[in-house]
């Protein structure tokens, strides 16, 4: 065997990321978050063709899925859910009629997989902090940083992508959507304008609601997943997904039909 040269390993890595980071900053989609909405989002819109990016916060992307409930590694998912889980494949059972229980370890990294494995590209330990708004108002892109800066509070400047469609998929907080009320004021499509806030944990109405909360928030700017709920005032739901995933889908149904 060749002796292995420590340089080469280097190049490799930073020209690839160099390359796939000057690549997206221009791109159809970007997504904040790599949560089970986000990364069903971006597998769907990945399949369909379009140039799909996340940015997620953390070391590991699959956000709130992987710990199941409490740590316990297991999910549940209604029948309404299910067909997501066969799609991409994630075994389950039927613990109850309508509840299908999966691992959650499962569940997370094979969306995870699909979803690269389809084309979406994921950069993890970056965190959006900022969008881009011009004179017509609409958001054109994100504003990026290392999440590492934000943690270390060190004084630097981020860096800006412009995509034609953002996401807000971060979750229980949804930041996109709070960053666009503070920087501009209340002009969210919910019933105040602001950010309403989620309620308290009613997982029947929670996920009745989450499909329906999916939509265009913003122009450019969609919510999807957990984030949703919150935009609109709707309760969470606790560790049953399918809402989260049939939100995922959606969401690219709709930013699909805008793009055409
Ligand atoms: O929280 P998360 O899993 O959101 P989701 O896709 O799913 C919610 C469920 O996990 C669960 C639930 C339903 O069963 O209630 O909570 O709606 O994933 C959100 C991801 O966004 C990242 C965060 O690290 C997480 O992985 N994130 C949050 N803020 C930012 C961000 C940000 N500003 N920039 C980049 N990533």
């Amino acid at each position: 065997m060749e002796i292995l040269d420590e340089r080469i390993i280097t190049k490799a890595i930073v020209e690839n990321f160099s390359k796939d980071f000057l690549d997206y900053t221009d791109c159809d989609v970007a997504i904040a978050g790599a949560g089970p909405s986000g990364a069903v989002a971006a597998y769907y819109l990945a399949k369909s063709g379009i140039k799909v990016i996340i940015y997620e916060r953390k070391l590991s992307p699959g956000g709130g899925m992987w710990g199941g409930g409490m740590m316990f590694p297991y999910i549940v998912v209604q029948t309404e859910g299910k067909g997501i889980l066969d799609e991409f494949d994630i075994s389950y059972n039927e613990y109850q009629p309508g509840y299908y229980v999966a691992s959650s370890i499962e569940a997370t990294s094979t969306i995870l997989s699909k979803c690269t494995k389809a084309g979406a590209k994921i950069f993890n330990t970056i965190s959006i902090e900022d969008v881009v708004i011009r004179e017509n108002d609409e958001i054109e892109g994100f504003v990026l940083s290392w999440s590492a800066t934000g943690i270390a509070k060190l004084h630097v400047d981020p860096l800006v992508i412009k995509s034609k469609i953002v996401v807000d998929a971060t979750g229980h907080d949804c930041e996109v959507c709070k960053i666009v009320c503070r920087k501009i004021g209340n002009k969210l499509n919910t019933s105040t304008g602001t950010v309403i806030g989620e309620k308290p944990m009613w997982a029947d109405v929670a996920e009745k609601h989450v499909e329906d909360n999916t939509k265009e928030i913003y122009p450019n700017l969609f919510v999807t997943g957990m984030a949703a709920n919150a935009v609109y005032g709707a309760p969470r739901m606790g560790p049953i997904f399918g809402g989260m995933l049939l939100s995922g889908k959606r969401v690219a149904e709709l930013i699909i039909e805008k793009l055409k």
